[in-house]
């Protein structure tokens, strides 16, 4: 039978399950790799499993969020996140060798294999062929002690690409905002993209790979393109032509859908505050003053991105209104803008370099003024995340970026004969200088593991009660983001190694009074939140669901769930339930008691479950749709007792 990419990719790792969609399927893993502001859980879970030495091929701790380092906190992450690579066998990334996935991409990504990575941005790899996905913590924990990797099956939509980029103006940032235009934050829930057409033969791999990262801003399992000439241009390039396989769908494939996108009609596109898929033409835009300019991001820092912004600025002077702050990608990218000019064009241009981390887009640094305009290469532009709750942080490609940084405005470049030299755009370069003297590989000497005074035990969830009684903490409308339940930024990230003291900012950007509450209601019989649809979007930070279960939630009733905070619920013993009538949400008040019993029998037997609201006197069904595993997981309180009742 023809197969497509994935289903080819899939069936070499299967290890239980049908490539059905819907179906839960077990795979076998190649590569997991970890960042610091979620991978100080992933290795704390590690340890708590009790296994000796990693059991996948390659596992990489990164250190790339956590850089500001304002005091001992976020350096004794670092040192505790080294000390761990060295106890369990896993490459260390140093701080400063750059962000996670474009250092992946560069040194690790091989088409045909499969990789996680405890951060929502994983699916970057894609660029390169692999199948790359993004995982919570604790799920990287338990298939780096040697478990398959369980999801189910997704549906496979290939995206058909034909012509080509009207290059230099239009990139493949502007692609990826086309396609969310057209499809939202919820179109590619249960779904991978993959990429085909003879469109996809003319982006190089870091332009496919900035497709294949923003597709998490779709709510995708991951997206993929070929591999093929290109792919191996780039590996052979990085010195790894030996990783290089050729992959794509056999003739006559068969697809869930067929979209076409007609590459030469795109047009240079930017996504509005505050949601990545309220996206509009630059056209539309023009004029529009810009106070802020930040390039960088695992989306677009990569050496082309770099240069072509470097060849807009050459020998002009950022606007007198702007603010331009850049992130090279890696350490390779910055080698390389120092060696061939670039990084002396941007600084004389007036360019505030900053090091290879993830920075001004987790918050870390950079914020904006208040009301201010910041228009930013970046994924994610959700409100507060930039640190400014009042700014304005619009999403567009380096080369619109650039021209902003220059005019201090949004300009229409392909319409307005702006005279603006024309950069340099992206072939792939013949040698990218390899250097990899900042990842430590591993090493059998394991050492002692490091931990600072903030580094504290992972909280554990007791077995699932048959009765929950138990008090709306909050009712929510539809898309909440993880960074709406957890915030990101300066003043939170140090914690997250320390649950108790970050469970402190639960939902603090957008109510307040939720702790204080959640505390009166814990020794009462707790808390449950009410969302609604695509409840926990964005990022795959797991104490979006480990903080409020420390601040004693016991369920979250939705419309529909996030596929990465579903299982971060279900690992940390959260009930996901979803109304069986979307319309009962609106009748739900904070404040009201929710009684729910037998539910141990009900998720035993994945019945519906009969929900009194005490207060408003009504009662409503709820589903819970857990495949097998994912009862036991809830049964049992979460993934680590679960993991620790089996063995591995
Ligand atoms: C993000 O872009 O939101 C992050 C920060 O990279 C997260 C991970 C985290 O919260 O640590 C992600 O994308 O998963
Ligand atoms: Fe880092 Fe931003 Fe990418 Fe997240 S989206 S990994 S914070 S650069």
């Amino acid at each position: 039978m023809p197969s497509n990419i994935v289903e080819k990719i899939f069936q070499s790792h299967l290890v239980y399950g049908d490539l059905k969609a819907g179906v839960p399927i077990g795979l076998k893993v190649d590569e997991v790799y970890t960042q610091d502001a979620t991978g100080t859980m992933a290795w704390l879970q590690f340890e708590a499993i009790g296994i000796d030495r990693v059991a996948v091929p390659v596992a990489v701790s990164y250190v790339d969020h956590n850089m500001v380092q304002s005091n001992y906190m976020n350096p004794d992450d670092h040192a505790f996140l080294q000390s761990a690579a060295r106890r369990f066998g896993a490459y260390f990334s140093r701080p400063g060798n750059g962000i996670c996935h474009q250092v992946n991409l560069e040194r690790f990504a091989a088409p045909g294999k499969i990789a996680l990575g405890t951060d929502s941005h994983t699916p970057t790899n894609g660029g390169a062929g692999m199948l790359a996905m993004g995982v919570g913590g604790l799920d990287a924990a338990v298939v780096m002690g040697g478990a398959p990797f369980e999801l189910n099956m997704p549906m496979v939509t290939l995206i058909r690409l034909s012509g080509q980029l009207r290059q230099p103006y239009v990139t493949a940032m502007d692609v990826i905002l086309e396609i969310l235009r057209r499809l939202t934050v919820k179109g590619g829930v249960g779904r991978i993209f993959e990429y085909g057409g003879d469109g996809a033969a003319s982006l190089d791999v870091t332009q496919r790979a900035t497709i294949t990262n923003m597709g998490a801003e779709l709510g995708a399992t991951t997206s993929i393109f070929p591999s093929d000439e290109r792919t191996l241009e780039f590996l052979r390039a990085q010195g790894r032509q030996g990783d290089w396989i050729a992959l794509k769908a056999d003739d006559g494939a068969s697809y869930a859908e067929v979209i076409e996108l007609d590459l030469s009609a795109v047009e240079p596109m930017v996504a509005q505050p505050h949601s990545p898929d309220n996206v509009t033409t630059v056209r539309e835009l023009t004029g529009t003053k810009v106070d802020q300019v930040c390039i960088g991001s695992c989306t677009n820092s990569s050496y082309q991105s770099m240069r072509s912004v470097a060849a807009l600025l050459k020998d002009n002077t950022v606007a007198e209104r702007v603010n331009l702050l850049i992130n090279p990608g890696s350490r390779q990218v910055y080698d390389m803008i120092s060696r061939d000019g670039s990084l002396t064009a941007l600084v004389a241009a007036g360019a505030r370099m900053l090091e290879s981390s993830c920075g001004p887009c987790i918050g870390m640094g950079g914020a904006p003024g208040s009301g201010q305009v910041s228009v930013r290469t970046f994924n994610r532009n959700f409100e507060g995340r930039s640190g400014t709750k009042d700014a304005k942080v619009y999403l567009a490609s380096p080369i619109t970026c650039a021209i902003a940084a220059l005019t201090g405005e949004f300009s229409d470049v392909l319409g307005s004969g702006l005279n603006i030299p024309s950069p340099k755009m992206s072939t792939e370069p013949e040698v990218y200088p390899v250097c990899d003297n900042m990842i430590i590989p591993p090493s059998s000497d394991k050492g002692p593991i490091v931990k600072g005074p903030n580094i504290k035990e992972v909280p554990v969830k007791s077995p699932l009660s048959d009765e929950i009684n138990a008090e709306v903490l909050i009712t929510l409308g539809n898309n909440i983001t993880t960074d709406d339940i957890m915030p990101a930024g300066a003043k939170v990230l140090p914690f997250r190694s320390n649950i108790p003291a970050i469970s402190e900012f639960v939902f603090s950007n957008i109510d307040s009074g939720f702790v204080g509450r959640a505390a009166e209601s814990k020794p009462k019989g707790g808390g449950i939140i009410i969302g609604g649809e695509n409840y926990g979007q964005g990022s795959s930070r797991e104490h979006a669901a480990l903080a409020p279960m420390f601040l004693g939630v016991h369920a979250v009733i939705a419309k529909s769930f996030a596929r990465i905070h579903r299982s971060n619920l279900i690992n940390f013993g959260i009930l996901p339930l979803t109304f069986e009538d979307s319309g009962i949400a609106g009748k739900i008040n904070a404040g009201d008691r929710l009684v729910i019993k037998g539910i141990r029998e009900a998720v035993t037997n994945g019945q519906t479950c009969t929900v009194e609201n005490a207060t408003a006197g009504f009662t409503f069904t709820c589903v819970s749709n857990l495949n097998s595993r994912e009862r036991e997981l809830i049964l049992i309180g979460g993934l680590l007792p679960y993991t620790k009742s089996k063995t591995l």
